[in-house]
């Protein structure tokens, strides 16, 4: 088993400086773990203190799944997913969103219970957002837990159109977490040689989270000991059953808010159904690289195209001969994809077993996590 090096975990807490200059967290002294919006959005995320309105621009992005795969997705304020939106039980936020899309559009809140003309469904609770307009929703949350913001037309969602609206309560719940990631479920199909997703696709080829395909998802960085919040919401056509590995854990909240305690319940797959939220906590006791990934087989997988690939297979060899023959093939790309500090020190070859749907806990030893 490889661990990171005090090397790594030094560039790490380096990168979250830097991070720290793009955008300012909220102040919460309720709450002792904030959602780690490296992995929450990528880039970075600009989390906005009430006082200062959020600005939510609608437009299109250029990303890369991973390295090289080029898509032309839509997002908000030039990711996909979103920004992170980070807010406070009893917060009033007023968010201004602007339509830089070619065609009409409307955020709509998932979950929140605001007023309903701030409900962002076009056409029943107020008029779309022309290209070029703007539409400023205000309203006082009530409400914590894990909730998200995505467009209202259908086929723009299929697009990449959601972001995490995280509202942490006044008094952090308990036992309190150390570490906090939000994780966007999302599914696409890409035809080969094209960069536009096809939304009307019933089959899909790209798996990702947060943006990203594995091996180009960033692994979770957690200290042994640690008790660990782990926030799915998953926007596609699929749901997806997401597995951890050599852990067990609790669902403590759902796309409605917290759920009711003591939770007892253990399991180590969770469902996360098209447009829900699932919250799990559990406490990092064993020290490794446990994947954590959609368990369906064809999510843990990239590029998916019949005919290409697994079905190549030279008649005159004698493996042709066993029926059956080729299904999985053994393609690392550790040069392409494993340069992150958050990947350091894991096996060569390790990018051979990380595909579509998934990324890694990495559960280290205090003293590596600390640098001491
Ligand atoms: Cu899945």
């Amino acid at each position: 088993m490889s661990l990171p090096t005090r090397e790594s975990i030094a560039r790490t807490v380096l990168r979250e400086e830097e991070a720290a200059t793009l955008y300012e967290p909220i102040e919460s002294p309720a709450t002792t773990a904030r959602v780690d919006e490296r992995i929450a959005s990528n880039p970075p995320a600009r989390s906005e203190r009430f006082g200062a309105p959020v600005p939510l621009r609608a437009e299109p992005v250029r990303t890369e799944f991973v390295p090289g795969r080029v898509v032309d997705a839509w997002g908000f304020n030039g990711s996909v997913p979103g920004p992170t939106i980070e807010v406070t039980e009893g917060d009033t936020v007023r968010i201004i969103v602007e339509n830089r899309l070619p065609e009409v559009f409307a955020p709509h809140w998932h979950g929140l219970e605001v007023p309903i003309t701030m409900d962002g469904v076009p056409g029943i609770s107020q008029d779309p957002i022309a290209p070029g307009g703007s539409f400023t929703y205000e309203f006082t949350l009530h409400q914590n837990g894990t909730f998200f913001y995505h467009s209202h037309m259908a086929m723009q969602e299929m697009m990449g159109m959601i972001g995490l609206f995280i509202i942490h309560p006044r008094a952090a719940h308990t036992p309190v977490v150390a570490r906090d990631f939000g994780i966007i479920l999302q599914e696409w199909m890409i035809h080969p040689n094209n960069t536009v997703p096809n939304t009307l696709s019933m089959e899909f080829n790209w798996l990702t989270m947060n943006g990203k395909s594995a091996p180009a998802t960033t692994p979770l960085i957690v200290k042994r000991g640690e008790r660990v919040r782990l926030r799915f919401v998953n926007m596609g056509m699929d749901h997806h059953p997401i597995h951890l590995h050599g852990n067990q854990f609790v669902v403590t909240g759902t796309e409605a808010g917290r759920a009711g305690g003591p939770f007892t319940f253990y399991e180590n797959t969770v469902l996360v159904g098209v447009a829900q939220a699932r919250d799990v906590e559990f406490v990092a006791e064993y020290t490794g690289d446990w994947m954590l990934h959609c368990h369906l087989p064809h999510h843990m997988m990239n590029q998916m195209v019949a005919m290409v690939g697994p079905m190549m297979v030279d008649p005159a060899q004698p493996s042709a001969k066993v029926p059956g023959y080729p299904q999985d093939m053994w393609m690392p790309m550790d040069d392409l994809a494993g340069t992150k500090p958050e990947t350091y020190g894991l096996r060569d070859g390790w990018t051979g077993a990380m595909m579509g749907m998934m990324t890694l806990v990495r559960v280290v030893e205090p003293d590596v996590f600390e640098g001491a």
